[in-house]
């Protein structure tokens, strides 16, 4: 199987803009590119899907650029949003820039056997005059033909500024320099990319070349619930451990629901058809052993956080499940506990009397009655002496974990 059809197995394309030629085009080794705006500090999960699709194609032997938009960053792309966005100072730019080309070549080799270029678009068009770019550029682009663009014509109404309007034209000159620096003839990107990406093939046309440019687009990842994509109730799931540790992100797609679950391992993983197809089976016989969820989880924390992410994500998802605190670090207790609202012990060490400060318990009686009845668990283990001192000794690292019933935990910290 070659790699368009294994694309297609997967679900992962969207559009070309010609089949025959992209099929006749990947017979021998070519060269294709995806651009990435410096928009935030970290690519998240959304950034994935083209991300791996590169990836294919760099191990089926084709030439990948991963261009970071330091120039494109600066202006903003219309495409799929219905209001302007603000503009970042250019250091904040480069800043974002040099992060996100660090995060692709996590996942895209720059070294090896065939190696990924990392292009920067800043480099051809800083030294770019107006002049010159409204006279080499502008001139082919009619009016008409930008406001044909959805990205343009879905904002005429509330309003687009030129500077937005204008960004077709770099990502279009950004082609035609690759196309003739590089020889690159292939552009991916998601499905809001279908005009910038048919905007630069015409421009590589209407200069006179020869050889013609084609485009894919890769689908929008969409869940089935209805819900967006990628959005936990903490935010975006980034791809950077400081912003979504290990064990969020393997929770993440833990939590991924039986209707979507092969459909992201297709899109997201590396496994072969055959596992799949296995992993289907087991979908639709045990749902409820969250097989395929687990693959998931586990494919996508190792190839994101490497193997001691996945370990620390195993490790502290097998503690919360079983209750055994004691098994977890100082650090994974961090990432466990994370964004749990956290009660700094004080003057009161007795335990009946943290566990109303805390608001464990809602009353002292009811804090007492917990304790006998074995509600209450320290780090895991069962407490009830109602005269038991908390004290850093209890604690890992900074923090003890207390649990009242099967599952609500709270998180001390020592001062
Ligand atoms: O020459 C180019 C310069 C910049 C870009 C592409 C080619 C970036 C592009 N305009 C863009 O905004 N991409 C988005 C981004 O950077 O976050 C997303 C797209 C998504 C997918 C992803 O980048 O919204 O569909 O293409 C890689």
């Amino acid at each position: 199987m070659n790699l368009l059809q294994d694309l297609e197995f997967r679900g992962l394309i969207n559009q070309m803009t010609d089949e025959k030629g992209i099929e006749e085009l990947l017979q021998t080794r070519t060269t294709l590119y995806t651009g990435f705006d410096p928009t935030a500090d970290s690519l998240h999960i959304g950034h994935l899907l083209p991300i791996l699709v590169l990836k294919r194609f760099q191990e089926a032997g084709h030439h990948v650029i991963g261009l970071v938009g330091g120039a494109t960053g600066m202006i903003g792309d219309p495409s799929g949003r219905s209001t302007e966005r603000s503009l970042n100072t250019s250091e904040t730019v480069e800043l974002f820039s040099n992060r996100i080309k660090d995060q692709l070549s996590r996942f895209l080799p720059l070294e090896g056997e065939n190696p990924v270029t990392i292009a920067n678009n800043l480099d051809w068009t800083r030294d770019l005059t107006v002049i010159d770019f409204l006279r080499d550029i502008g001139k082919h682009f009619p009016i008409s033909y930008m406001l044909a663009k959805d990205s343009v014509d879905s904002r005429l109404e509330n309003g687009i500024s030129f500077t937005e309007f204008s960004y077709m034209l770099l990502q279009s000159f950004d082609f035609l320099k690759l196309y003739e620096n590089e020889g690159c003839r292939l552009q991916v990107g998601g499905s809001d990319q279908w005009g910038n990406i048919t905007a630069g093939m015409e421009l590589i046309r209407r200069v006179g070349h020869e050889k013609k440019a084609f485009g894919i687009t890769v689908p929008l990842v969409t869940k089935s619930d209805g819900q967006k994509f990628g959005k936990t109730a903490g935010g975006a799931v980034w791809l950077d451990a400081e912003k979504t540790t290990p064990y969020e992100f393997f929770q993440f797609w833990f939590n991924v629901d039986d209707l979507d679950v092969i459909k992201f391992i297709k899109f997201f993983t590396f496994l072969s058809h055959e596992e799949i197809n296995a992993l289907a089976e087991e979908v639709a016989a045990a749902p409820e052993k969250r097989v395929a969820q687990r693959r998931l989880a586990e494919e996508m924390t190792k190839l994101v956080h490497g193997e001691a992410g996945l370990s620390q994500a195993e490790r502290i998802t097998a503690a919360l499940f079983s209750g055994d605190i004691k098994s977890l670090e100082a650090a994974d207790i961090e990432d466990a506990f994370k964004g749990m609202p956290r009660f700094t012990l004080g003057e009161a060490t007795n335990l009946v009397d943290v566990l109303v400060e805390a608001k464990i318990s809602p009353s002292k009686r009811q804090a007492r009655e917990d304790v006998t009845n074995g509600a209450i668990y320290i780090n895991g283990e069962r407490e009830q002496d109602l005269s038991k001192e908390l004290s850093r000794n209890d604690a890992i690292g900074n923090f003890t974990i207390v649990r009242r019933g099967k599952k609500k935990y709270f998180v001390l910290e020592h001062a």
